[in-house]
C-alpha cells in the first residue's frame, strides 16, 4: 500500500476515549487516588479534550450514566464541543444500584425491570439531546449458585427487555449489547459470549450489533476469529479496547499482548469495518490517567499501522499454496516493522506531537493540572478521597 493511502486509513482511525477512564478508579482492595485526576465530568470532558489535543486521533468521549449525569446535556454537548470533541456512546449502569441484587432486566421481579428499562429510556432521551448515535449496554445479569434462578426463564427476559429497549432506539441510533463470560456473576452471566450477543442482535434487527471487550473472554479464547465472524456477518458494532493477563484487568490496551492486538486490528484491516465504533474500556488503578490513555492510542495506532502494512497479496498466495509458515511470516513481516517513523510522519502531518506521551510528560501538563486541582500530591489526593 501506498505511503498516502496508508496515511489515509491511519489518520482515518477515530478512537473514544471512556470518561470513567480519567477519575480515580481502583479494585475492592483500594482506591488509590492520582494528583489532578478529574473528579466532574466536565474535568472528564477536558482531559479527553486534551488527549485529543495531544493525539490528533479522539474526537469523542464516552460516558456512563448516572456517574457524569448533569442538569443541562444540552449545555455539556456544547462544553465539549467548545474543547473540540463531541460525546459520543452513552453508557446506561444497570448495575450500580440495589434494586440489582438479582439482575436488572433478567431480574425475575418485574418492578425491578420496569426500573431497568426507565433507565435506558433515560440514556436513549440523553443520547438524542447530546447527538449520540450509540446506546453502549453492558449488563452485569447473572448468578452465583447453580438453582438460583432458571437460566432460560432469565434468557426470556433477556430477549423481552433487549426488545422494549430496542423499540426505543430512534433510526439515526445504535445499540450495542455487549457481552462477557463471568464478573459480577460467578455461576452464570446472561449474556456471557459473542455467540448469545450475536444471536440476540440478529434477533432484534439492523440497529443492534456485537460490542467486543477485549478483557471479557476466557484464557485462550481466540478473540481475533470471533472480530472476523461478527465483520463477516456484518454483526461487529465496536470495541472496548484494554488488557489484561489474568481475569477483566482493564489494563492498557497492547500492554500485555502486543501480538494479539495486531492480529485483531488485521481483520480490522482486511474487513470492512466502516461502522465499527473504536473505543477504549479501561481503568487506570496505579498510573496517571492522561498519559495512560495517550499511549493507549499510540498503542492501537501502531498495531493498526502494523496491520496495514500486511502484504495481503502475498498472505493469499501462501494460503492458496497451502504454504503454512510462509503464511504466517507475511504476518510476522509486518508486525515486526517499525511503525513509529510512519506514525511521527502522520503526527506532524496533523499538527501534533511525534510522542504524545513525551508531550505530555515533558509538557507540565499533570503538575499544573495537579495545582488547578487542588491535590499536588499522593498526600493530598488522599486527603479528598
Ligand atoms: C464491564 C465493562 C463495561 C462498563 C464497565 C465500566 O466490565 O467493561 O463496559 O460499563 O466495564
Ligand atoms: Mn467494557
Amino acid at each position: 500500500m501506498h505511503e498516502d493511502a496508508l496515511l489515509a486509513r491511519l489518520a482515518a482511525l477515530e478512537i473514544e476515549t471512556p470518561s470513567w477512564g480519567y477519575g480515580n478508579s481502583g479494585t475492592r482492595f483500594h482506591v488509590y487516588p492520582w494528583p489532578g485526576a478529574a473528579r466532574t465530568v466536565h474535568e472528564r470532558i477536558d482531559d479527553a479534550a486534551l488527549v485529543n489535543r495531544l493525539t490528533g486521533a479522539c474526537p469523542s468521549v464516552a460516558l456512563h450514566i448516572p456517574w457524569d449525569r448533569v442538569d443541562d446535556w444540552e449545555a455539556l454537548a456544547a462544553y465539549a464541543t467548545e474543547r473540540g470533541i463531541r460525546i459520543g456512546a452513552i453508557n446506561p449502569n444497570l448495575f450500580g444500584d440495589d434494586a440489582y441484587r438479582l439482575g436488572s432486566i433478567c431480574n425475575p421481579d418485574e418492578r425491578v425491570r420496569v426500573q431497568a428499562l426507565d433507565h435506558c429510556r433515560e440514556c436513549v432521551e440523553i443520547a438524542a439531546q447530546v447527538g449520540s448515535t450509540i446506546i453502549s449496554l453492558w449488563l452485569a445479569d447473572g448468578t452465583n449458585y447453580p438453582g438460583q434462578d432458571d437460566l432460560r426463564g432469565r434468557h426470556e427476559r433477556l430477549a423481552d427487555g433487549l426488545e422494549a429497549l430496542y423499540a426505543l432506539l430512534p433510526d439515526a441510533m445504535r445499540l450495542l449489547v455487549e457481552y462477557k463470560f463471568f464478573e459480577p456473576g460467578f455461576y452464570s452471566t446472561d449474556l456471557p459470549d459473542w455467540g448469545t450477543a450475536a444471536l440476540l442482535c440478529r434477533w432484534l434487527g439492523p440497529q443492534a450489533q456485537v460490542l467486543v471487550d477485549t478483557g471479557h473472554h476466557a484464557q485462550g479464547t481466540n478473540i481475533e476469529q470471533i472480530v472476523a465472524v461478527l465483520l463477516a456477518e456484518g454483526l461487529l458494532g465496536g470495541f472496548h479496547f484494554n488488557n489484561r493477563k489474568y481475569a477483566d484487568d482493564d489494563l492498557i490496551v497492547g500492554s500485555i499482548d502486543p501480538f494479539e492486538l495486531f492480529r485483531i486490528m488485521r481483520e480490522i484491516a482486511h474487513g470492512d469495518a466502516a461502522d465499527v465504533a473504536f473505543m477504549i474500556d479501561q481503568s487506570h488503578n496505579v498510573e496517571g490517567k492522561i498519559d495512560a490513555m495517550i499511549q493507549s492510542v499510540m498503542n492501537i495506532q501502531t498495531a493498526y499501522a502494523k496491520a496495514l502494512l500486511v502484504d495481503e497479496d502475498r498472505l493469499a498466495e501462501a494460503h492458496q499454496e497451502g504454504d503454512v509458515l510462509g503464511g504466517h511470516r507475511v504476518l510476522l513481516e509486518a508486525f515486526e516493522t517499525d511503525v513509529r517513523p510512519l506514525l511521527g510522519r502522520l503526527r506532524s502531518r496533523r499538527g501534533v506531537p511525534e510522542d504524545p506521551v513525551a508531550a505530555f510528560r515533558e509538557g507540565g501538563y499533570a503538575e499544573t493540572l495537579a495545582r488547578e486541582r487542588g491535590t499536588t500530591s499522593v498526600e493530598s489526593a488522599y486527603e479528598r478521597l
